[in-house]
Formats: C-alpha cells, sequence, structure tokens
C-alpha cells in the first residue's frame, strides 16, 4: 500500500512523499512525483526515511532515571506513572515558586502546524514561562520587515524568468534542493548564478561566479556595490523616485564612506570586483537574490538584509518579473494558528524566556529561578549555543527535566523522565512549506512504534494529569486540523481548502502582490526608516571582531544530517565522518598543523577537539565546521555550540551562531 505523507522537517521544501507500508511498517520512502514542488526529487537523508523511523535505537516507553543526570542510566515505566509523576512534582513546583518556574522548550523537531504548536495551549493554560522561539531567522525577518514591511515575498517559481540568480549566504545543495534545481534549470536556460559564501560550499561548485566574503562583512559588499551603482549612473532614477523613501540621505550619509576600496577593506572582495558585480547586477534584467539564513546570524544580521534589499529597489527590477530579493515565504495568514496556540488561555502575560539564552536561563535566572524543564522536538544540549552553560543547567540536581523524544538525545540523556514520541509517519498533521507557497494536509500512515504518543496526545493527557477538564483538550489532532481548515481564505479559496481537507499538495496565493503596492507605513520601500535604531543601512560591527581571537569559525549546516538530526543514521554518519575542522594551509602552516591531525579550538565560550582538515575550500582567516553531533561522536565530550555565545542580533533576538572567533593549536 502507498500513502501520502510530508517531510516533517526544518527544511523549506515540505517535500511531499510516498510512503510503502507493509504490515504496519513503512518499508519505501519516495518523492511524490505529482507534487507541484516537489515534483519527484527528495534528499539523500530522507530517501531511507525508514531507516530513522524503525530504528532500533527509537524510544519505545516512557522512561524514569535512575542513575546521575547525562549518565543515560533509566528505567522503564508506564504513561500513567510518568504522568502521574510530572503532574505532582508540577504541582509542588508550582505551589513553591509559581507556574513561571516551569519553562517549556521546543522548536521545530517538527514542523507540521498542530504538533509543533501542541504545547502552546497547555503551557499557555498553566501560566507556564514563555519561550521566545529565536534560534533560526528572526533578523532575516527583522531586516526585511524594516525595508519591506508586510510586503509578501515573491513567488520563487518566477526564478525561471531571471537572467541572475545569486543565492547570497545560501548552501542551497545542502538546504535547499529545490531551490538549487530550479536555478540550475535555470542556467540551462543561460541565466548567470553567483554564489556569495564564506566558504566554497557544495553549492558554489555549480555557480559561474564565486565570491567568498569575511564572515559577517555582507553589508559592505552590498553597500560598496551600492555606492558603484549610484557613481555611475546605473539606477533606475523614476523608479526610486516614485517607490524609495529616504534613499537621497542614504546617498548623502552612508554611501560617501563606501567607497569599493573602503568596502573592500571590510569585506576582502578587491574593489574591481566589486565594481564588476555591481554592473553585472545592475546590466542584468531581472536579477534574483536569493538569501540564507546564515549571514543573518551575526550582531549586523538585520542591517545586513537592509543593505542586501537597496540594491534591487536602486535598479527597479521589482518591476520586472523573475526580478527581486527572495528571503522565504511566510504564510502565517492562511491559516488561523490562534486556534491552536491559544494565547487566550493565559489568565495573564507571563515572562518570556530567550531559546538562544537558555544557559544563563538556567544557571542565573531568579524570581522565580526554572525549576522544570519541559523539551519537546528539539535538541537543546548540542543545539543551543554556549553549550558549556546549557549542560551546566541540565546538570542541576533541582531541575526537574522532561523530554519528550524519538531519540535518547543528549538533551534526554540528562532528563529526569523521557517520554517516547511518534515520528511523522505515526500522526496526523498540516505543513506548510517556508520555501514556496505550498502546503499539505496527512495521516499517520502507520500505528506509533512502541507506546510512543504524539505531542498532542501528550498534552492531552498531561491535561488529564493536571485535572483539567476543558473540552479543548479533549479533542484530536484532527480535530484541531479540521479547525485551521474551518473556512476558506484570501490565501485559499473553497476549491483549494477542499483539496486540503482531501490531503492533496496545493499551491496557495498571497492575497497581495510581492511587486507593490509597498505594505509598510509610507508606502513605500524604506531604506530610511525612522522606527529602526539605525533609521539608515550602515556597517555595524560583529561581535567576534571585539573577542580578540585570530580566526573566524562558521559552525556550517551538512548536506548528511538536519541540525541534529539524523545522527541516528549509521548510513548518513559513515558519509559525513566525525566532526571536523577545515583550515587554509597557511593557516594551518602557521601553527604547525597537520591534515588529519586532532587539534584544540578554543575562545572564551569553551573549547572542544576536531580531527583538521587542510584544505584550500576555506579561505584564510576563516576555519569551518559542517553539522552538528551528538555528543558521543564527539573527541572531547563537547559538540560545536561549545563555542557559540548566548548573544543575540541587532534585532529579531535571534542567534548569532556564525558570529564567532576561535584559536587552534594542536591537541
Ligand atoms: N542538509 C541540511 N539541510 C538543512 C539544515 C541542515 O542542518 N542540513 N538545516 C535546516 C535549517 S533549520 C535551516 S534554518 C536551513 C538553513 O538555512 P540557512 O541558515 O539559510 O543555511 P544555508 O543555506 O546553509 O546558509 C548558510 C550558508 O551561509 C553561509 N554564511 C555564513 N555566514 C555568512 C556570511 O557572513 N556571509 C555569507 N555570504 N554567507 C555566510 C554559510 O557558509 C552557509 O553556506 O536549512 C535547513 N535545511
Ligand atoms: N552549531 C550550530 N547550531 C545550530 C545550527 C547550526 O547550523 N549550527 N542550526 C540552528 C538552527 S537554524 C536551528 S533551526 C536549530 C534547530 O534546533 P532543533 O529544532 O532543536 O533541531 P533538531 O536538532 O532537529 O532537534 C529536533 C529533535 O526533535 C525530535 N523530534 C522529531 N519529531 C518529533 C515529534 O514529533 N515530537 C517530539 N517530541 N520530538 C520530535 C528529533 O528526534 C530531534 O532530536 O538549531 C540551531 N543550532
Ligand atoms: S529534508 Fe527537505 S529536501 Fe529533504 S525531503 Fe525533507 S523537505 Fe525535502
Ligand atoms: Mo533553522
Amino acid at each position: 500500500m502507498s500513502c501520502r505523507s510530508v517531510c516533517p522537517y526544518d527544511c523549506p521544501d515540505a517535500c511531499g512523499l510516498l510512503v510503502t507500508v507493509e504490515a504496519g511498517r513503512a518499508i519505501k520512502i519516495e518523492a511524490d512525483p505529482d507534487h507541484p514542488i516537489t515534483k519527484g526529487l527528495i534528499c539523500g537523508k530522507m530517501r531511507q526515511y525508514q531507516q530513522t523511523v524503525h530504528s532500533p535505537q527509537r524510544l519505545t516507553t516512557p522512561l524514569l532515571r535512575t542513575g546521575p543526570k547525562g549518565s543515560g542510566q533509566f528505567a522503564q515505566i508506564s504513561w500513567d506513572e510518568a504522568t502521574q509523576r510530572i503532574c505532582s512534582r508540577w504541582q509542588e513546583i508550582i505551589a513553591e515558586h509559581g507556574a513561571e518556574a516551569i519553562l517549556p522548550y521546543s522548536y521545530a523537531g517538527t514542523m507540521g502546524l498542530v504538533q509543533r504548536n501542541s504545547g502552546h495551549p497547555f503551557f499557555h493554560r498553566l501560566g507556564a514561562s514563555r519561550l521566545a522561539r529565536t534560534i533560526c531567522t528572526p533578523a532575516k525577518d527583522a531586516g526585511w520587515k524594516a525595508v519591506m514591511g508586510d510586503t509578501p515575498a515573491l513567488d520563487p517559481v518566477e526564478r525561471s524568468k531571471s537572467d541572475l540568480i545569486i543565492l547570497w549566504g545560501l548552501n542551497a545543495v545542502a538546504t535547499s534542493i529545490h531551490s538549487m534545481a530550479a536555478t540550475q534549470a535555470a542556467r540551462k536556460r543561460g541565466a548567470k548564478v553567483w554564489a556569495i559564501d564564506t566558504y566554497r560550499t557544495p553549492t558554489c561548485q555549480s555557480a559561474d561566479q564565486v565570491i567568498i566574503v569575511k564572515p559577517g562583512s555582507d553589508s559592505a559588499l552590498a553597500l560598496g556595490m551600492l555606492r558603484v551603482i549610484v557613481d555611475e549612473d546605473l539606477l533606475d532614477r523614476s523608479f526610486v523616485a516614485a517607490n524609495l523613501h529616504g534613499f537621497e540621505e542614504l546617498c548623502a550619509t552612508t554611501l560617501p564612506e563606501c567607497s569599493p576600496e573602503a568596502m573592500a577593506e571590510v569585506c576582502g572582495i578587491p574593489a574591481d570586483t566589486i565594481r564588476d558585480l555591481a554592473r553585472a547586477y545592475a546590466a542584468a534584467k531581472a536579477p534574483l537574490i536569493q538569501v540564507g539564513g546564515g549571514l543573518t546570524r551575526y550582531a549586523n544580521g538585520a542591517m545586513t538584509i537592509r543593505c542586501i534589499a537597496c540594491l534591487p529597489a536602486a535598479i527597479g527590477v521589482w518591476q520586472r518579473p523573475g526580478g527581486g530579493l527572495f528571503c522565504g515565504t511566510s504564510t502565517g495568514a492562511a491559516f488561523p494558528l490562534h486556534r491552536v496556540t491559544r494565547e487566550d488561555f493565559m489568565t495573564s502575560p507571563t515572562r518570556i524566556i530567550n531559546m538562544n539564552q537558555l544557559g544563563n536561563a538556567l544557571t542565573s535566572l531568579d524570581s522565580p529561578p526554572v525549576m522544570s524543564l519541559y523539551v519537546y522536538h528539539s535538541n537543546p544540549a548540542v543545539i543551543a549555543p554556549d553549550q558549556n552553560a546549557v549542560i551546566k543547567g541540565l546538570e542541576r540536581d533541582d531541575l526537574f527535566t522532561v523530554v519528550h523524544e524519538r531519540f535518547l538525545t543528549d538533551t534526554a540523556r540528562y532528563a529526569d523522565m523521557v517520554l517516547p514520541a511518534t515520528s511523522s509517519l505515526e500522526h496526523p498533521d498540516l505543513y506548510r512549506s517556508y520555501g514556496s507557497y505550498q502546503a499539505q494536509r496527512c495521516s499517520g500512515v502507520i500505528p506509533p512504534v512502541g507506546e510512543a504518543k504524539s505531542n498532542w496526545d501528550t498534552f492531552c493527557l498531561l491535561a488529564a494529569g493536571m485535572g483539567w477538564d476543558e473540552p479543548f483538550f479533549k479533542q484530536s489532532a484532527d480535530d484541531l486540523i479540521d479547525q485551521l481548515l474551518a473556512e476558506p481564505n484570501d490565501w485559499r479559496d473553497a476549491a483549494i481548502t477542499e483539496q486540503l481537507r482531501l490531503g492533496e499538495p496545493v499551491l496557495m496565493t498571497p492575497p497581495t502582490s510581492p511587486r507593490g503596492p509597498w505594505l509598510t507605513p509610507s508606502g513605500k520601500i524604506e531604506i530610511r526608516n525612522d522606527r529602526e535604531p539605525h533609521p539608515l543601512p550602515c556597517l555595524l560591527p560583529t561581535h567576534a571582531e571585539a573577542d580578540g581571537f585570530p580566526l573566524r569559525l562558521q559552525p556550517s549546516v551538512s548536506l548528511y544530517s538536519l541540525n541534529s538530526g539524523f545522527n541516528e543514521r549509521d548510513d548518513l554518519l559513515a558519509k559525513r565522518g566525525e566532526p571536523t575542522l577545515l583550515m587554509h594551509p597557511l593557516d594551518a602552516a602557521a601553527r604547525q598543523l597537520t591534515d588529519g591531525s586532532v587539534v584544540t579550538v578554543k575562545n572564551r565560550e569553551g573549547e572542544l577537539e576536531l580531527l583538521l582538515q587542510v584544505t584550500e575550500q576555506v579561505p584564510q582567516g576563516t576555519v569551518v565546521s559542517e553539522g552538528v553531533y551528538w555528543l558521543d561522536r564527539s573527541r572531547s565530550g563537547r559538540g560545536i555550540n561549545a563555542l557559540t555565545s548566548q548573544r543575540l542580533t541587532d534585532r529579531g533576538e535571534g542567534s548569532t551562531l556564525y558570529d564567532v572567533a576561535v584559536e587552534v593549536s594542536a591537541a
């Protein structure tokens, strides 16, 4: 039997899957050939998803800790006993410290709208602390919003009309395979492709031009190009006059400091190359800039997007199909998510804790301190910044930690209680993509593995355990999906809504145009924005520049994992090898380090050991480590996030995971 499903992972593509099921087991996963975006192509990670779903490492029963925290020693218990223990401990904590002493921590193990947000109504009703879920790309969103307001993203299928595609800080071969496929198709038709990155990623191999910048310096490249466009009168003057707010002030105040020579010093691209790039960009008919998230995980992340956003505005490409800037789609208004999240269950607003500062929250917060942490579909022990602080917090004997997971992750090892979670093949949900405008509903296609329960079903059990009698917590996940689809709206008419109900993949359309009128307070593209701390685009420093360590570290993504996901898969681990540091030959020689040796990478936050790979894939001054590993794969009991910090971005309170400076020495 073949059933439709959707890839649940935090990836812009939300691929449609066909799952072959035999005797209640998934035996084969294929790409849905009839899906409008997937078109028969899924990534290598998901082609063997059945190995994840039926992995012998899956958790199958609730577990109670029997050894020291972190030891991984547990005894099996029943769901009844687990819920009773959790609820009675929470009632004690609430009586002593108040409900804000309980902190939920979740992110994106599953992207489905119901399962992902299942904890919100529960914790709102409980009065627990809230979590600011800002680890990924809030600075990118803030930068876009500062310039473009609520203007929706263009539909990326327009790529077919672009004659120049700029993948700016986007390792699309790893993280956005359908963007990459469309980009390659455009290239075959004659479009040029540029990759702007901090090192030669696999994506660079498919680019006509590779531009390697210093980490966090893209604003300088963008402003240098803009200065050339202005100096050489490559602007679209009538578009600028009619559509831009504050462009003259930018020309008068910021750009005089931004000569290609001055910007070359900052970003490391020769002044003549900046000139050539500006001319080629302005000469293209419909150039499309697609930006990733990496370049915004810096102290200047939102400002970087504001600087880049000046480019398409200055040359007026917003009026031409295929041209513009693409930062990702937002389909938040397509479904009434408040019917799941239920902010109205909060009797008064509770405190908000930033997920990037979990280390501080667990180790130094008071009034009240965090006395219980409930983690679901996230793995903060390895994915959160400042791993040493996070683990110090998780080691606290007085912290009551519950982890709902598919696997005994590093976070789960520190739990007092572990609850087994279903995989996406075992529960229903409604998915939407953040790389296109598609959405799809799916059912569970196999029974739960062991005693695993979905996020939603677990919160219903906990609600009953707390003695709550509301009908809301007695619904099924399908009831909630039905509510999200109850009425058509201006994103999806009755026909599309019906297709969604039936489990067919659909493409939605934003109700307003991505090419104006501009949905900003002034009605113009806001080059100047007086609501921002810096009203005009400008150069801002990174955190790492002030840290006093000589090398810039990029904790980048791997082709063979997704954040800390897929560490359970020996087939993919074999391809990844062990945690490695890529370093330029001159940097290695200066430190007398040899290829294949073990090195210590160090900064103020911490240190760890990695295997050294000496390669010209990275420029001098930058070192790279790809992928997040579970700690049992690490040499020194710490992962790459032992080196990242809890500092935040300029806007959006995002993580600054790429804004890292280190020194490297022989281990
Ligand atoms: N295979 C795989 N796919 C994934 C993930 C994964 O871990 N592995 N993660 C998923 C998630 S959660 C997300 S958010 C997305 C990741 O999405 P993004 O964060 O958009 O990741 P990338 O597309 O790899 O973009 C990061 C790229 O930016 C580069 N970069 C870093 N700093 C700078 C800079 O200052 N300037 C420039 N120009 N480039 C810079 C990095 O070297 C890297 O190649 O992908 C998702 N998909
Ligand atoms: N050094 C470094 N750190 C990073 C990144 C990086 O590139 N480099 N990327 C950052 C980014 S962009 C992001 S978005 C974050 C991601 O951080 P997380 O969202 O925490 O990502 P994952 O590591 O995928 O952890 C998700 C966990 O959810 C579990 N899970 C999956 N489905 C379900 C389910 O239905 N229910 C439950 N209860 N559990 C489930 C999985 O088994 C997995 O262990 O990491 C960030 N951290
Ligand atoms: S991880 Fe991304 S590319 Fe791979 S199947 Fe899932 S949605 Fe598609
Ligand atoms: Mo992310």
